[in-house]
C-alpha cells in the first residue's frame, strides 16, 4: 500500500475524532499516535476498517461523571467532579487507575483509558480498559480530609464498579492510603469483601510487589531493550523524573542493576545528584514523599546537591531516561537535548510523557524508545495478578509475583519486536505495542458481534 493512502487514512480518521471530541487535546494526541502506527496494518487487514473497529474503540462504552461534595476540617464545603471512563470491556472487566489531581478532566482521562485498553491487552491477562479520578487535589489536605473525600467519591462510584465489572486502582495522587479509604467505604456500602480495587494493603487482600511493579517493570523493559544490543544497565547514567510511586521503584531497580540514577523531580523542580542516588538516599526519598509528603527540594538541602527550580531533569547528560512523572513532560526541545547529550534509551514509566514532537524525535533517531503502554504495563499486570489471587483466595510469594512480572515484561517486549521490527532490523516499539495490543481487542470485538 502506498504511504499516500495511509496518510489520507490517518488524516481522515483524525478529522473524525477531532470533530466528535472538540478540545480534547490529550485524547487526540493519544489516538493520533496509535492511528499513525496502525494505519498500514489496518489497510492490509481491511476487515477491521469495514467493521469500524477504530471508530468503536475511540468511543467509550460508558462515561460516568458525578458530583463529589465533601467538608474540610474547618467545616467548609467543597464540590469536586468525579469520573469513570469504562472504555472497552472486550477482553475482561474494565481495569485501570484513579487519578486525583487538579488538572483531571475528560480529555486526560479518555487518553489514559484509551491507552489502558491496549496496555492491558499487551499484558496477556484478561482485563478490559478504564480510567477514572477527580480534580480533587490531595496536596496539603489532612488524612481526615482525604478520607472524607474518598468516602464521598466511593459513595457514588460503588454503584458502577464490581469485581466482575470494573476494578479501579491507583494512579497520580492515589496510593495505598487512598485505596484503603476507598475500599473501606465500598465494603461498608455493599457489605462484601471482594477484589473490587487493586493496590490494596498486604494484610487485606493486596498483592506483594504491586507497589514496586510499575517502576520495576519499566526498568525490566529498559534492560530487555539494551540486551537486544548486547548491552545492559550496568554502569549507565540514568535520569528519572517524578519522585512518586513509579519513580521510587524505578530507582530501586536501576540501583540493583548497577546503573547510576542522577535525578528526581516533582512539580516544583528537579534535583541533580552526580554521585548517584544510593539505597540510603532512596530510603530518605520514600520517607520524604510517602510519610511526610514533602518536596524534592528538601533532598537537595539534605545532601548538598543542586536544585533546579521549575525545571525538568532532561538537560542532565545521561545514557538512559526514565520519565516517571506525568504526560507531556518531555517537549520536542527536551528530546533534542537528550539526544544531543547521547541519551539512547527512553523507557516511559509515566503515561504519554513524551509530546508528539519528542516521540517523533526519538523514533526518527532510531533510539531504544519504549512507549508507556508497553514499558509501564507492569503495574496493571500485577493488578491483574492481585485479582487472580483474590479470586483464588490465596497469596503468592514475592519471588513468585516478581517472576511473573518479569516474564510478562519480556513477553511484551517480544510482542513489540514481533510487530514493530522494520525491514532494516530497527524496532519501532510504538508501532509494535500498538499493533500487538490492538489485535486481541479487535478480534474479540469482532467475535462478540456489534459491540
Ligand atoms: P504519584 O502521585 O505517586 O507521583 C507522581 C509524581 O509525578 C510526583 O513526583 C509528582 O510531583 C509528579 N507530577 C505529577 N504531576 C506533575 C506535573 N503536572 N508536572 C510535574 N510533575 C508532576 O504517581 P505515580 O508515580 O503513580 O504516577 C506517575 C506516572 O506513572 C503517571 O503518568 C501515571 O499515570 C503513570 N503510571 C502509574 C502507574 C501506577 O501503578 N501507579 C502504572 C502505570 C503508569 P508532585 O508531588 O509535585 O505532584
Ligand atoms: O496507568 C496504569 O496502568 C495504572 N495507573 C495502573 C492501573 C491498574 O489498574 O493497576
Amino acid at each position: 500500500m502506498e504511504t499516500k493512502d495511509a496518510n489520507q487514512f490517518i488524516n481522515d480518521f483524525m478529522v473524525y475524532v477531532k470533530t466528535k471530541n472538540p478540545g480534547e487535546v490529550e485524547f487526540h494526541q493519544a489516538v493520533h499516535e496509535v492511528i499513525e502506527t496502525l494505519a498500514e496494518f489496518l489497510i492490509e487487514n481491511p476487515r477491521y476498517i469495514q467493521s469500524k473497529i477504530m471508530e468503536r474503540m475511540v468511543e467509550p462504552e460508558r462515561v460516568i461523571m458525578f458530583r463529589v461534595p465533601w467538608a474540610d476540617d474547618k467545616g467548609q464545603i467543597h464540590v469536586n467532579r468525579g469520573f469513570r471512563i469504562e472504555m472497552n470491556g472486550a477482553i475482561g472487566p474494565y481495569k485501570g487507575g484513579l487519578r486525583f489531581h487538579p488538572t483531571v478532566n475528560l480529555s486526560i482521562l479518555k487518553f489514559l483509558a484509551f491507552e489502558q485498553v491496549l496496555k492491558n491487552s499487551l499484558t496477556t491477562l484478561p482485563m478490559g480498559g478504564g480510567k477514572g479520578g477527580s480534580d480533587f487535589d490531595p496536596k496539603n489536605k489532612s488524612d481526615n480530609e482525604v478520607m472524607r473525600f474518598c468516602q464521598s467519591f466511593m459513595t457514588e462510584l460503588q454503584r458502577h464498579i464490581g469485581q466482575y465489572t470494573d476494578v479501579p486502582a491507583g494512579d497520580i495522587g492515589v496510593g495505598g492510603r487512598e485505596i484503603g479509604f476507598l475500599f473501606g467505604q465500598y465494603k461498608r456500602l455493599r457489605n462484601e469483601f471482594t477484589g473490587v480495587l487493586t493496590g490494596k494493603g498486604i494484610e487485606w487482600g493486596g498483592s506483594l510487589i504491586r507497589p514496586e511493579a510499575t517502576g520495576y517493570g519499566t526498568v525490566y523493559f529498559a534492560e530487555e531493550m539494551l540486551n537486544t544490543k548486547g548491552d545492559s544497565l550496568k554502569g549507565k547514567i540514568v535520569t528519572v523524573s517524578g519522585s512518586g510511586n513509579v519513580a521510587q521503584f524505578a530507582v530501586e531497580k536501576v540501583i540493583e542493576y548497577g546503573g547510576k540514577v542522577v535525578s528526581l523531580s516533582d512539580s516544583s523542580g528537579s534535583i541533580y545528584d552526580p554521585d548517584g542516588i544510593d539505597a540510603e538516599k532512596l530510603n530518605y526519598v520514600m520517607e520524604l514523599k510517602n510519610v511526610y509528603r514533602g518536596r524534592i527540594r528538601e533532598y537537595a538541602e539534605k545532601y548538598g546537591v543542586r536544585y533546579m527550580n521549575k525545571q525538568r531533569p532532561w538537560a542532565i547528560k545521561c545514557d538512559v531516561a526514565l520519565p516517571c512523572a506525568t504526560e507531556n513532560e518531555i517537549s520536542g526541545s527536551d528530546a533534542e537535548t537528550l539526544l544531543k547529550n547521547g541519551c539512547f534509551v527512553v523507557s516511559e514509566g509515566a503515561n504519554m510523557p513524551s509530546t508528539y514532537e519528542a516521540a517523533h524525535q526519538f523514533m526518527s533517531n532510531k533510539i531504544l524508545y519504549a512507549p508507556g503502554k508497553a514499558a509501564n504495563a507492569g503495574g496493571v499486570a500485577v493488578s491483574g495478578l492481585e485479582m487472580s489471587q483474590n479470586s483464588m483466595r490465596i497469596s503468592w510469594s514475592r519471588e513468585e509475583v516478581d517472576d511473573k512480572l518479569h516474564t510478562i515484561m519480556r513477553n511484551i517486549h517480544a510482542m513489540c519486536v514481533k510487530y514493530g521490527t522494520d525491514k532494516n532490523g530497527w524496532v519501532n516499539y510504538v508501532k509494535g505495542a500498538n499493533i500487538g495490543g490492538f489485535v486481541k481487542v479487535a478480534n474479540s470485538m469482532m467475535a462478540q458481534g456489534l459491540v
